[in-house]
């Protein structure tokens, strides 16, 4: 039986990963930890540690106190947030991955989940169907600290043959918690105007198109990738991997199929720079060879489920307050 760590557990993909790993393995064999306890849904469900990823003694405190074997890895700053903090960026991105490699290199832990993303391209790489392989010079410090990572966690896995796994994310839609600082953040902040405002203006042009993919679908790569066989996983960098692109103006248009009246209008700023250096689409072939990867939804399903999903939300609200 596993014993896992999560990391960053109050973020957009920790708080739902803390949630389906706690039905996986069982809420005694699952520790969530981030830097703060705002997240009340996660801090009150499970065991809950208060933990700066930043912090190497904490962190190896924590692993040996609950017998820890597997670490995901979710503390990260992201890409707008990154291009304001530079430095801060580098540091939490960093040196949080470095303390889990050297934590599984001394054999304290057996197993690491470390999130990379699509930030690790930029304007050089082929934009369409961007393989697995490629020109890679990212413009943004996030994206700099995900492909030295992804050098750093293949450099490990060979020296010293550390269980690394990572993914590429792209976009991450939800509708539980709200993602932070990052460039593909429109396309959630959307569908919460689109039912309180009925209006949205987005940050990005309407024609920029992104790889996306609905929040189900990154934690079924995530646990999928984590319970394959270790000589399945042949990519020790990060995969590549994709389920649906689209633009602002193809998600207003799959909004206004359930609420007609919603209007979209578009003052891009400093984060259209970074969205026109990442990729439209994403060729995450390896994904789906080595360790089966299939994505379930599409566009509309996913509109369908977010709007669905926030109307309650917002409806309960209203009756609470
Ligand atoms: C961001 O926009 O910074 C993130 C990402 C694509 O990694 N959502």
């Amino acid at each position: 039986m596993s014993k896992v760590l999560i990391i960053g557990a109050a973020g957009q993909i920790g708080s739902e990963l803390t949630q389906k790993l706690r039905e996986i393995h069982g809420n005694d064999n699952v520790v969530a930890s981030d830097i703060n306890r705002s997240n009340t849904q996660v801090v009150n469900s499970g065991l809950f540690e208060t933990l700066d990823a930043k912090d190497f003694d904490a962190v190896k405190r924590c692993i040996e106190k609950y017998n820890i074997d597997t670490v995901y890895l979710m503390a990260a700053m992201l890409s707008a947030t990154g291009e304001k903090h530079p430095m801060m960026a580098w540091d939490l991105n960093m040196n949080s991955l470095f303390h889990v490699l050297n934590l599984a290199k001394e054999g304290l832990i057996k197993k690491i989940f470390w999130p990379s993303s699509i930030a690790v391209f930029g304007p050089t790489t082929p934009s369409v169907e961007t393989p697995q392989h490629t020109i890679m010079e990212p413009t943004t410090v996030y994206g700099i600290t995900k492909q030295v990572g992804e050098r750093w966690c293949e450099y490990f896995h060979k020296q010293y043959g550390v269980d690394v796994r990572s993914l590429r994310y792209p976009g991450i839609i939800s509708w539980k918690t709200m993602p932070g600082g990052g460039t593909t953040d429109y396309a959630v902040e959307i569908y919460h105007k689109a039912i309180t405002h009925k209006n949205y203006e987005c940050f990005l042009s309407e024609n920029t198109e992104l790889p996306m993919m609905f929040m189900d679908d990154a934690i079924k790569a995530t646990t999928s990738i984590m319970q394959a066989p270790s000589e399945a996983i042949k990519i020790r960098s990060s995969y590549n991997l994709a389920a649906i692109s689209f633009t602002p103006e193809h998600i207003a248009t799959s909004i206004k199929k359930h609420i007609p009246d919603f209007e979209i209008s578009y003052n891009p700023d400093f984060r259209q720079n970074i969205a026109d250096s990442w990729p439209k689409s994403i060729d995450d072939s390896s994904a789906r060879s080595d360790w089966n990867w299939k994505h379930d939804y599409n566009l509309e399903q996913l509109t369908k489920e977010m709007i669905f999903q926030l109307e309650k939300k917002y409806s309960s609200s209203e009756k609470v307050s």
